[in-house]
Formats: structure tokens, sequence, C-alpha cells
């Protein structure tokens, strides 16, 4: 029986080593998430990541960020989600100040921001409510802020999608996945997971009013990219 994919109990325990072994170049984009972060980070702002799950990019901003009244605000709206990302915080010790906050994003004011992480969570929010929320990110930063978002893609040539659809289940596979394992995730994710196309992307963070946009990071079909205000 397979049913839809869910952030629950189950998922939090192996969260970690899932998401390795299933988006190419995670533990990459998470290293740079901090080092991104640092150059953006304005001395007295708020600092957002949003769908945080364990809190890996939290982690790596708390590292990175040497700015003085920098705050970060980690959001993800499933509690097996916010209660190991606290405990993970209350382990790492001295840093810069962070609150975990079980909500939805959708839900959360975002003010007074230079950074904002979206790592892996717009591809699970209803497409026709994604550019409201990037309206809402864009207008809660500062000028000079930064917006990262990474994201699993589709493509436009059928081709295309077949050809990374195929490299993409070769590294999961290589990562000890089985066949019977990958096709149930599939089909779990379907009706949940809704990537977009780059193009899409870009489209929806100029509409949003972002002016510059890099792909600074792509591995098969996932991208991280950098917008900023
Ligand atoms: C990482 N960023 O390790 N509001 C809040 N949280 C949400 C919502 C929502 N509407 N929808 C989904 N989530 C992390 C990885 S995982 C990616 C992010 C993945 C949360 C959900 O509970 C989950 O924790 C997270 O978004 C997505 O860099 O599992 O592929």
């Amino acid at each position: 029986m397979i049913v839809d994919f869910a952030f629950d109990e189950t998922v939090a325990k192996v969260f970690p080593d899932m998401i390795r072994r299933s988006v190419p170049g995670y533990e990459t984009i998470i290293a740079l998430t901090g080092l991104l972060a640092e150059q953006y980070a304005q001395p007295d702002s708020l600092c957002y990541d949003l769908g945080c799950s364990l809190g890996a990019a939290t982690l790596a901003m708390r590292r990175q960020i040497h700015q003085s009244g920098c705050r970060i605000i980690a959001v993800d709206n499933a509690e097996a989600m916010t209660s190991r990302c606290q405990q993970h915080i209350q382990e790492a010790g001295e840093g810069t100040a962070v609150d975990v906050i079980c909500a939805d994003i959708q839900d959360v004011i975002i003010e007074n921001a230079s950074v904002v992480v979206i790592n892996f969570t717009l591809q699970f929010i209803e497409p026709t409510a994604r550019l409201a929320l990037l309206e809402k990110i864009y207008t809660g930063l500062r000028p000079g802020g930064a917006l990262l978002v990474s994201e699993k893609i589709a493509f436009s040539s059928e081709a295309e999608q077949q050809r990374m659809d195929a490299l993409h289940i070769a590294f999961k596979k290589a990562n000890g996945y089985s066949d019977l394992e990958i096709s149930q995730k599939r089909s779990a994710l379907e009706n949940i997971l809704i990537p977009d196309t780059l193009e899409q992307h870009h489209e929806r963070l100029h509409a949003a009013g972002f002016s510059s946009i890099d792909n600074w990071f792509r591995c098969i079909n996932f991208v991280s990219l950098l917008a900023i205000r």
C-alpha cells in the first residue's frame, strides 16, 4: 500500500541519511548556505530558514554568520522535525541565537531579513501559492538581502527529463536504495512534491521583484538559486 509521503516521526528519524542519499549535492549546498549567509547577513537583522527540517541549514548559518545582532528564525510545520531541530541547536552550544517555530511558512511574518533560505521546500507548497510566498519574502528582505532557493527541478524537454531521471535513479541505487524503494518513494511523493522548471523559477522570482538571479549550483535535477533584492 503506497500512502502519500508525510514528514512524521518515522521520516524525521532517518531524515539526514535519507536526504543525503537522495539529493545529489546536498552536503555542498548546506555548507555553501553557511558561506552565502555570512556574505549577505547584515548587522541587527533576521535570517530565516524556511522548511528547516532538522536544522542543517540553520546550523551551517549559525557556524558562519559573524555579524552582530543577527537572529535566525527556523520554521517547519512538522512537529517531529522542529522538536529534533531544537534539540540539535541546543547540542550545538554557543552561537547565533535561533528561534525554532512550528508553523506553516505561508503564515509566518518575514521582516527585517537579510538572508532567507528555502531549501527543498518551495516544491511542497501548492503551485498557485508559490508566487505569493516569494512576494512576501521579497517585501520582508532588506535592500541587498539574499534569498537562497534550492529545489528539485523538472525539464520542459521530455528527452532531458528522461536522461536526468535515469541519472538520479542511478545515484540513489549507488547509495543503496533498491528499485522497489525508489519506485515506492516516487509514488508517495507524486502528489505532494511538484517540481518547477528552472525557467519557471526564474520567471517567478522576477515577478516577485528580484532582479539579480544566479544559478549558483546544479547537479542532475537539483538546483540552488541566489536571488538578491
Ligand atoms: C534541509 N531545508 O535539510 N510550512 C512549513 N514547513 C513545510 C511546509 C509548510 N507549508 N511544507 C513542507 N514543509 C531542509 C530540507 S525537507 C526536503 C527540507 C525534503 C517542511 C517539511 O515538514 C519538511 O521538513 C521540509 O519542509 C522539506 O536543508 O524532504 O525533500
